[in-house]
């Protein structure tokens, strides 16, 4: 057999399986729309994860002893953008977080509006996709908890998370972006996290403000945020999937 036919048959072999998983147990399975998500492998691992341990299932917590004794910094360690250093030499006095697109009220909270906030804490592991983890411990506000606050409107599907950070030799039109679906969004262990083992989040590893998502990959965990902003569609940002380790080709739903 050829071997893109054995590619072709062993991804139908998996959707079916799963369409097979999910059929007694859930209605969505039936929709169409639904139907198509399931025939790709990134909506069969959601859909499988989902069936294994359900929306709300919670990443692994750790104790403060399995913390490691250095957590590795990745990707931007210092943002090359003139606003973000300006910020930062006046200690993210003047840095507001946007709250923008499908909301019915737009916000801009300052660090002391997060800290504000009711918090959480949690210690656990970081996946980055070149293989290597680290224990580290977080603590911000619930993305959720800021969610409601603006107030999704209906058409809301993904939260797009932007960043302060060119990739691209200090292009304004390069900087690192991701996305999240509603559902990731309000999940009790996504957090705004303003800092980490106890100190202010340094700025290697995002500071004022990066997003944790713990069941998924490193990647999708945006530092330097700025804006959140709420849309329908991802198609127009960037390169149109979801962000920025996704234009060159990562899957959107990184899983763990
Ligand atoms: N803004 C921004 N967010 C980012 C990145 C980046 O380069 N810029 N790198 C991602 C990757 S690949 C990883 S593994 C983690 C690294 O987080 P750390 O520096 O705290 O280890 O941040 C993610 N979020
Ligand atoms: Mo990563």
């Amino acid at each position: 057999m050829p071997p893109n036919d054995l590619h072709r048959r062993k991804l139908f072999a998996g959707a079916a399986l799963g369409t097979l998983l999910l059929g007694g147990c859930d209605r969505l399975a039936e929709d169409p729309g639904v139907q198509r998500v399931l025939a790709s492998v990134e909506g069969l691992t959601r859909r499988v994860q989902r069936l294994l341990g359900g929306a709300r299932a919670l990443a692994p917590e750790y104790s403060e002893a399995d913390l490691s004794p250095v957590f590795k910094a990745n990707g931007t360690l210092d943002p090359d953008d003139e606003d973000y250093q300006d910020m930062a030499a006046k200690h993210f006095v003047d840095w507001r977080l946007e709250v923008t697109g499908l909301v019915e009220q737009p916000l801009r909270l300052s660090l002391d509006d997060l800290r504000a906030m009711p918090s959480r804490t949690q210690i656990t592991r970081h996946d980055c996709v070149e293989g290597w983890s680290c224990i580290g411990k977080w603590k911000g506000a619930v993305l959720g908890d800021v969610l409601r606050q603006a107030g999704p409107r209906a058409d809301a599907r993904y939260v797009v998370f932007r960043c302060a950070d060119p990739m691209d030799n200090g292009n304004p039109d390069s900087k690192y972006y991701e996305s999240i679906g509603m559902e990731e969004a309000f999940h009790p262990q996504t957090i705004l996290a303003y800092e980490m083992n106890d100190t202010p989040l340094p700025v290697a590893h995002g500071a004022p403000l990066r997003v944790r998502v713990e069941r998924q990959l490193g990647y999708k965990m945006a530092k330097y945020l700025m804006r959140i902003e709420l849309v329908d569609s991802y198609a127009d940002i960037g390169s149109g999937n979801g962000g920025y380790w996704e234009d060159q080709g990562y899957a959107w739903y990184a899983g763990i």
